[in-house]
């Protein structure tokens, strides 16, 4: 075991799939000891130390030896990690022009003399992430002997944003504590943060914001010299992992911990404030990434206060960051702006309408970070057409890890394919092609800045992210960050294999688990399109009005005829219109409207048939019995694996399961009994509605 992992309450942490487990096939294990008894050096740097230190790390605990060091790249069989100014002379031009910035190249190089695993990158960022691959490709068995493998990362940013706050607490934190904060300061141990850094480098990630978007007093003071040294300690730890740091700041910073009159993003000496601030940070963290900012929404302050418009207020933050090379990330999830007593008022439209007509106005060093959905992280919605709709603005995507609106990490539901669903859609920005993962990857428009972001899931349970299968979603956010071609199919199998082993039984019980999971989940919570019944504040469990900003049943609309959101141009709220056709006609016509996202964008009666040949009413009914049923299947499947994984991870997810099955339980009869009064239709299949 990896003693670099931190004790919690006197146990070690769970090291996900970093396993590195021994390798039992022996013939296998002789295969990867010829080429890794040797290990040849060339450079150093912190990153290029994370690396060798993982790759010795690794090499020792799958194969039992200790490799020796050389600097010498004669050596042969070896395995020859080189530093990016050493790498070039290793291979031919082409293959070297192949690699981008943080690409890196695997390749068996048989020559005169012996042979050599040579792993190269562009930079040190690079060759961590070839030593990842590497430990990977031998922890799933793959054979060393003939590669030839250049990779790519696919975005730019692959970046994840944290929600925890300076006393220890995670908004939307379903793992326990920050790993990060306790009491109102830093963590004086950083073993913990070491272990995650190094499980984020593993998937790729390159950047990360360490406190919650609404950034309350308290959190202000991290951009003060009073915690700035601590905060220095953080991002050292990352650096050495090749991810670079962002902090959230609140926009009336200047009055909060200034002690100016005003935040307007006009006024000189709020101007200068924020250039000094930044100077400070840049002083104690001389490779800052920059600012995350939530402004004007949920209570967070922001530009409109002063008449300012959005682009003024990130441009002024963006001034103040240009200088050291730094980026404002700006969110558009806004839609405070909106006037609520207005029957007529549309959340999905708030983004698109707010920053649309704001394309062209934002500094270079501005992105965009947009959720995926025009509202907020529901289990189904359909995609924002936002992206791709402001070519001249940098655009990055939101995702959410961590499970507010899909199981808080209690019900089994793996994101990735609904994530792979929102980077394949078309938006036909550019005519057909455009997909989401093209808009944010730079390839429609020449974004300067642009990627992914996703909200992580962790804190500091032993397992980090509550639910033990949950570490899939932040594998695979990761995953896909770096490669949004890959299949939710071959991320879950991966996952499986890295974190449980090879039995075919227990690959394909929990691979398959993993895959079905989330459409499991919508099946008992949210039909065709309609989210939000959740229990308000925390948005777990059913409550069908319940949602806080649920005015007038705005989210569902449901009366004793009918359910859905007419958002047509047509008849309803136009937001179809917001969309490139051919999109916006599909959307608009019920049609051609997708099934699952028919109440999104349309009322009808419940006695509507779908595409399926089902009513709607019958469907409601039918998925939230289905729902149940796929759960105690789950139940059953998992039972099958007793004795073939650890003992302490089948209790825990069978405990999560069985917590699970109440939930979904829950769910049915209080949403079945709901639309069931509402519509006066009883279940054809005569079962018993509560
Ligand atoms: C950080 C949702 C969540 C909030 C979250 C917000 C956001 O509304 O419920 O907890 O605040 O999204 O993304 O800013």
């Amino acid at each position: 075991m990896d003693s670099r992992r931190v004790e919690k309450k006197g146990r070690e942490s769970d090291p996900c799939w970093l396993r590195y487990e021994r390798i039992e096939d022996e013939a296998l294990a002789d295969q990867y000891r010829q080429w890794c008894k040797k290990l040849v050096v060339c450079g150093s740097s912190p990153i290029l130390d994370s690396a060798r230190e993982e790759l010795v790390a690794g090499i020792s605990s799958m194969l039992g030896i200790s490799p020796t060091l050389s600097r010498d790249p004669q050596v042969s069989p070896s395995l020859v990690m080189a530093a990016p100014s050493e790498g070039r002379n290793w291979v031919d031009r082409r293959s070297w022009e192949e690699m981008g910035e943080e690409g890196y190249l695997l390749k068996t190089a048989h020559r005169e003399g012996g042979a050599s695993l040579l792993l190269l990158g562009k930079s040190d960022r690079g060759v961590l992430y070839g030593v990842f691959h590497l430990l990977r490709l031998m922890q799933i068995g793959r054979p060393l002997h003939s590669l030839e493998i250049v990779e790519n990362p696919g975005n730019r940013l692959r970046m994840i944003n944290h929600w925890d706050n300076l006393d220890g607490s995670v908004e939307r934190g379903y793992a326990g504590k920050s790993i990060f904060y306790h009491g109102g300061r830093i963590a004086r141990r950083l073993d913990r943060v070491r272990d995650y850094a190094r499980l984020l480098a593993s998937t790729g990630i390159n950047a990360i914001s360490i406190n919650n978007v609404n950034v309350g007093r308290e959190e202000c003071r991290l951009i003060t010299g009073s915690l700035l040294p601590d905060v220095a300690r953080l991002a050292d730890v990352f650096r050495a992992y090749g991810i670079r740091m962002f902090l959230s700041v609140n926009f009336a910073s200047p009055m909060w911990i200034g002690g100016l009159p005003t935040a307007d993003p006009l006024d000189p000496e709020v101007r200068r404030w924020w250039r000094e601030r930044t100077e400070e940070i840049y002083r104690h963290i001389p490779d800052f990434g920059g600012f995350v900012v939530k402004a004007d929404s949920e209570h967070q302050p922001g530009p409109l206060t002063y008449g300012r418009d959005h682009a003024e207020g990130a441009n002024m933050l963006a001034e103040a960051l240009r200088p050291h090379g730094g980026l404002v990330v700006w969110r558009c999830f806004v839609y405070n702006f909106q006037d609520w007593r207005d029957r007529s008022t549309d959340r999905a439209r708030a983004a698109y309408d707010h920053f649309k007509p704001l394309d062209g106005r934002f500094a270079d060093n501005v992105v965009l970070q947009i959720k995926n959905g025009p509202m907020d992280f529901q289990v189904r919605e359909p995609v924002s057409p936002l992206f791709g709709a402001m070519e001249r603005t940098n655009q990055m995507l939101e995702l959410q890890i961590t499970q507010e609106y899909t199981g808080q990490q209690k019900d089994l539901c793996f994101l990735v394919p609904q994530w792979k669903e929102v980077l394949d859609f078309d938006t036909h920005a550019e005519g057909k092609g455009s997909t989401v993962k093209a808009v944010v990857g730079g390839q429609v428009f020449p974004f300067r800045y642009s990627g992914i972001a996703g909200v992580s899931n962790v804190g500091d349970d032993r397992n980090w992210t509550g639910h033990t299968l949950a570490q899939a979603n932040l594998y695979g956010f990761g995953r896909l960050a770096w490669n949004p071609d890959l299949s939710a199919e071959e991320i879950a199998e991966e996952w499986v294999r890295l974190s449980f082993g090879h039995d075919p039984r227990v690959v394909q019980t929990i691979r398959d688990m993993l895959l079905e999971s989330w459409r499991v989940y919508e099946s008992y919570t949210a039909p065709l399109g309609i989210g939000w019944m959740v229990k308000p504040g925390h948005h777990y469990g059913p409550d069908v009005d319940g949602y806080e900003y649920s005015y007038w049943g705005t989210y569902h609309y449901a009366d004793h005829r009918g359910i859905g959101v007419d958002r047509t141009v047509k008849t309803g709220t136009g937001f179809t219109g917001q969309y490139f056709s051919p999109n916006r006609e599909r959307y608009e016509s019920l049609e051609t409207c997708p099934d699952e996202l028919l109440l999104f964008f349309h009322h009808v009666p419940y006695t509507h048939r779908l595409k399926s040949g089902e009513t709607v009413i019958q469907h409601i009914y039918n998925t939230h019995f289905e729902g149940v049923e796929r759960v105690e299947d789950f139940i059953r499947r998992w039972t099958r694996l007793k004795g073939k994984i650890d003992e302490e991870r089948y209790e825990h997810v069978l405990s999560k399961l069985q917590e699970q099955l109440a939930n979904a339980r829950e769910w049915r009869d209080v949403i079945n009994a709901y639309f069931f009064r509402k519509s006066g239709i009883p279940d054809e299949k005569g079962r018993k509605i509560y």
